[in-house]
């Protein structure tokens, strides 16, 4: 390699790092409530350190077993029902679901488990597909999004829902 392209190179890549890293992005709290309004949980929103987020769920007080977590498209988690916060983020419009050939939503996730007589979950869900940062794919996008659990399991493939059942807490992620 030249010395000039090498320096090139080198420029590329700094450009690169600072643009991606006005995503500086300090990481981002999360408050859950349950449908009654009842703090059931936090949530920490991180940069994933090869892109993506890294998403540290501490909850109690769930019913015990898998659940769903997704972000949805609109920052607002008005109870009972959640309706409010739309559908599963989906800024590539493809269909829901990690196992579908089609998909996934943006906004889908892995299941979580909940164990204990206390309904306790402390897990890192991994969403290499938004990021904190300003493109279209970032959780802040028109305003933010919303951290949902639901009361049942995603099947991983049901469009455009994965048969997760109803929505049992959620959280508005903003800046
Ligand atoms: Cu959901
Ligand atoms: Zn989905």
């Amino acid at each position: 390699m030249t010395k000039s392209l090498f320096a090139a190179v080198f420029m590329a890549s700094l450009a690169v790092s600072f643009s991606g890293g006005a995503a500086v992005a300090a990481p981002v709290s999360v408050e859950l409530k349950d449908a009654k309004g009842v703090v059931v949980g936090r949530a920490t929103i991180k940069a994933g350190p090869k892109g993506g987020v890294l998403i540290h769920l501490r909850a109690k007080g769930l019913p015990v077993g898998e659940h769903a977590a997704h972000i949805h498209v609109n920052a607002k988690c008005e109870g009972p029902d959640f309706t409010s916060a739309g559908g599963h983020f989906n800024p590539d419009m493809k269909k829901h679901g990690l196992d579908s050939e089609f998909g996934p939503h943006a906004g889908d996730m892995a299941n979580f488990t909940v164990i204990g007589k206390k309904g306790k979950a402390d897990v890192v869900l991994v969403n290499t597909h938004v990021n904190l940062g300003s493109d279209d794919h970032s959780v802040f996008s028109n305003g933010g999004t919303a951290l949902m659990i639901h009361a049942m399991k995603d099947d991983l493939k049901t469009d455009p829902t994965g048969n997760a059942g109803p929505r049992i807490a959620c959280g508005v992620i903003t800046k």
